[in-house]
């Protein structure tokens, strides 16, 4: 009887950590790559000119939502400069110059770190991004709530670490599909382990440690008894 309690008091620590993904966003590369393991930047840089961005990398495809269109682009000079060089990740809509995009991640991961260029949270101030992640549903994001006193053109990172595997995560710039919006462009893509999801390993023992305790003195209490 004891046993079967803790087993199912183990269970429900399991299903409580899953349900309640917590996710930190960060402003900050340096910050965010001190909080995460194993980083795999996409740089870009390795494709052509106006290619479509989709599944070139291993372990993130990319795709277009709201038309998009994620592609490569190389400097605009006078204006974008590569955050790597030579290439960015470009987006298009045709009623504004922008549009969103979305990437979405095959391998276990837990932390996505990118540079968007020319972030305009004055002016259009709802920017946001959605994550997904695999067991603790969709959070949106406003991202001028990570970059409040940012306007204009300059490159800004955005990171999140979750504790929970992250499946994807979509960018969609303010306006998109209507007549104004904001124009961004992308760079530096990373995925990376966080260490934030790495405790909930350890509480996940120390909850087999405290069922395996109950169990054996369970066993203990029987052989008093019989
Ligand atoms: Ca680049
Ligand atoms: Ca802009």
């Amino acid at each position: 009887m004891l046993r079967n309690l803790s087993i199912i008091t183990f269970s429900f620590l399991m299903i409580g950590q899953i349900a309640n993904a917590q996710v930190t966003w960060y402003d900050d590369e340096s910050t965010w790559l001190t909080e995460t393991i194993n980083p795999s930047l996409i740089d870009f840089d390795n494709l052509s000119l106006a290619e479509v961005i989709s599944m070139q990398f291993s372990g993130v495809t990319f795709s277009s939502t709201n038309t998009g269109q994620p592609h490569v682009d190389d400097a605009d000079p006078g204006a974008v400069v590569p955050k790597s060089s030579p290439n960015n990740m470009r987006v298009r809509d045709p009623n504004l110059g922008g549009g969103d995009w979305k990437a979405t991640l095959s391998s276990p991961r837990s932390a996505v770190g990118f540079w968007v260029w020319d972030l305009e949270c004055v002016g259009f101030p709802e920017s946001k991004a959605i994550l997904k992640t695999q067991n603790g549903g969709t959070i949106e994001k406003n991202i001028c709530e990570i970059h409040s006193a940012s306007a204009g053109q300059d490159w800004r990172f955005i990171g999140v670490t979750s504790n929970d595997t992250i499946v994807s995560i979509e960018v969609i710039p303010d306006g998109v599909n209507g007549t104004s919006g904001d124009f961004m462009v992308f760079d530096n893509f990373s995925t990376a382990t966080s260490i934030q999801s790495i405790p909930a390993i350890s509480t996940w023992g120390l909850s087999i440690m405290i069922m395996l305790i109950i169990a054996s003195g369970t066993l203990v209490f029987r052989g008093k008894t019989t």
